[in-house]
């Protein structure tokens, strides 16, 4: 279904958010944006760490000159807004801001930043069954951007043309995701998802230092691994040390917890989901499904009664 979009204070029909063809960003990728999701737990409907996603939003910006004229207050307020408008009891929420139409050149400190927030329904990122049976990914033949080149910290929409050359190639190849390495060799990430890694019942994963994003679900699965009294570190990771894993798994707001079950062919410890990654999975569920919310990671959405989607 085509819900309304809020578009620079306020929301309008779906057919009327259009972008001019000489927007800045259609030229030179320049917007920032999110993905977040809305979920329907037992206790209602929240949105999953929605202030972090914003403050990134903003970072984002930050990183690239870019002011957005909203606060984080503003943004939280309106995203609800969207929701509730929308009648979704569960979505995915894009949140952009893009560089519109102005001076024409790369300079784009002229031209108006223009901010939007779309929701929409989204299932499981890398399939139905992924959540549970795992997925076949490949090394990358792409890099991550080297550090100096495009911030890794900012999800600016520029970056995810390396993202797309990743992910057509694995998919060309017959594989559901690819990973990239960093410019130096080193496991960065998906091209829309952090890694981890299980060895010995020690969970590591890559520091930011390696130009990965720093996910919002990421830091979550660190949270709740210490809290099971799982051992976790961030550590460089090599290509190889991903082939004799006993686990890995990918994590992001679209794919939320999805095992990994083989990578360039190599079948991954069993061959499928392992007990670690299942463990986490449902710590994680506990809180987007259940409902149950120890860390206030949820915002609650007084989603209309009267709302007879299915989601
Ligand atoms: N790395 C990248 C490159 C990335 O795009 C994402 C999110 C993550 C890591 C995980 O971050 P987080 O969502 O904060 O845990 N990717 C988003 C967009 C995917 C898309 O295809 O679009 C997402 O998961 O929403």
């Amino acid at each position: 279904m085509q819900h309304e979009i809020w578009f620079n204070g306020k929301l309008i029909p779906f057919e009327k958010a259009t972008v001019h063809v000489l927007a800045h960003v259609v030229h030179y990728g320049s917007s920032v944006f999110e993905g977040i999701r809305c979920y329907r737990t037992e206790r209602g409907s929240g949105v999953f760490r929605l202030r972090e996603h914003l403050q990134r939003l903003v970072d984002s910006g930050k990183i690239h000159r870019m002011q957005i004229p909203y606060s984080i207050d503003e943004l939280e307020a309106a995203t609800v807004e969207t929701i509730v408008n929308a009648g979704l009891r569960s979505c995915y929420i894009r949140p952009v801001a893009f560089r519109g139409v102005g001076p024409m050149g790369v300079n784009p400190l002229e031209n108006p930043v223009e901010t939007f927030i779309a929701v929409w329904e989204w299932g499981a990122y890398l399939g139905s069954e992924a959540l549970e049976n795992g997925v076949d990914v490949q090394v990358a033949s792409w890099h991550r951007m080297a550090p100096n080149t495009h911030p890794s910290l900012a999800k600016a929409g520029g970056n995810y043309l390396n993202a797309s050359l990743v992910k057509m190639d694995a998919v060309l190849n017959g594989f559901d995701e690819g990973i990239m390495l960093s410019v130096d060799g080193y496991v960065a990430e998906g091209s829309g998802e952090n890694l981890f890694l299980i060895r010995d019942g020690v969970i590591y994963t890559p520091p930011t230092s390696v130009s990965i994003l720093p996910g919002i679900t990421r830091d979550s699965v660190i949270t709740l691994a210490r809290e099971q009294g799982l051992r976790i570190e961030e550590r460089m990771i090599t290509r190889e040390a991903l082939y004799v894993a006993d686990e890995l798994f990918f994590t992001g707001t679209a794919a939320e917890i999805t095992p990994i079950r083989s990578v360039d062919h190599h079948p991954i410890g069993e061959g499928r989901r392992g007990p670690i990654t299942a463990a986490l999975q449902a710590a994680f569920f506990d809180v987007v499904r259940r409902g149950e919310d120890p860390h206030g990671w949820l915002t609650p959405v007084p989603v209309r009664e009267t709302a007879n989607s299915a989601a």
